[in-house]
């Protein structure tokens, strides 16, 4: 059967990047996630139990992309997902940024080596006078140098966005886990008693 051997010869070949999506819950977490791996936009999406996972195979590695969910009684899952992201999208509204302040914080203390991105969400709600500017100083003040506004719901933003992901991800990939290697493991019992939800 000559046909299978090549696709997972070509399979085994990708390095797996690893990307985790924080933030308070409510803030467009995986609604941006919708909006990235299927081009819509569902006004009726629910609150994410645990974590929501998806993958993009893109040229060159595999992008794992783990969706955590925002509300208090999961926020003891998260440490296993940032402690093995490679990047960090950190979410948190356009209009109350700030609120990325301690995810920023979190992320730092448990990784230090993954790269930060902060996007402000729903972006198609009116900005106030040098919002995006302010935000930006206030990012690199925290050393997170990739920040995007973004709406979900008209588009604005996301192509830049997911643009700069997956050239952060090609970038990495010669340094994630490589070619062969089991996909990521996420479910370390001392970080929440195994538990790892993933839909
Ligand atoms: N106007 C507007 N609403 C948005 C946008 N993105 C998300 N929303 C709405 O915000 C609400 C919450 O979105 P979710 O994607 O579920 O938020 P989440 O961060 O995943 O929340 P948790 O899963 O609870 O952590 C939904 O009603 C979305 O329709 C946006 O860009 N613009
Ligand atoms: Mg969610």
């Amino acid at each position: 059967m000559w046909s299978a051997q090549p696709q997972r010869q070509k399979q085994s070949a990708l390095h797996h990047v690893r990307c985790c999506l924080c933030g308070d819950s409510g803030v467009g977490k995986s609604t941006l996630v919708r909006r990235y791996m299927n081009d819509t936009f569902d006004s009726n999406i629910e609150s994410t139990i645990g974590a929501a996972y998806q993958q993009r195979r893109l040229d060159g590695c595999v992008l794992h992309l783990w969706d955590t969910a925002g509300q208090e009684r999961y926020q003891a899952l998260c440490p296993m997902y940032l402690r093995q992201g490679d990047i960090v999208l950190i979410a948190a509204e356009a209009a109350a940024p700030h609120t990325a302040g301690r995810w920023i914080e979190r992320s730092r203390e448990i990784n230090d080596k993954s790269v930060l991105v902060l996007v402000a969400t729903k972006g198609d709600r009116p900005a106030a006078p040098g919002e995006m500017a302010a935000l930006r100083e206030w990012a690199e003040k925290r050393q997170v140098h990739h920040v995007y506004r973004v709406s979900s719901k008209t588009g604005d933003g996301c192509n830049e966005l997911f643009a700069t992901l997956e050239r952060l991800a090609q970038d990495l990939a010669p340094a994630c886990p490589p070619p062969g290697a089991e996909l990521p493991v996420v479910g370390d019992p001392e970080d929440a008693s195994g538990c790892c939800v993933q839909s």
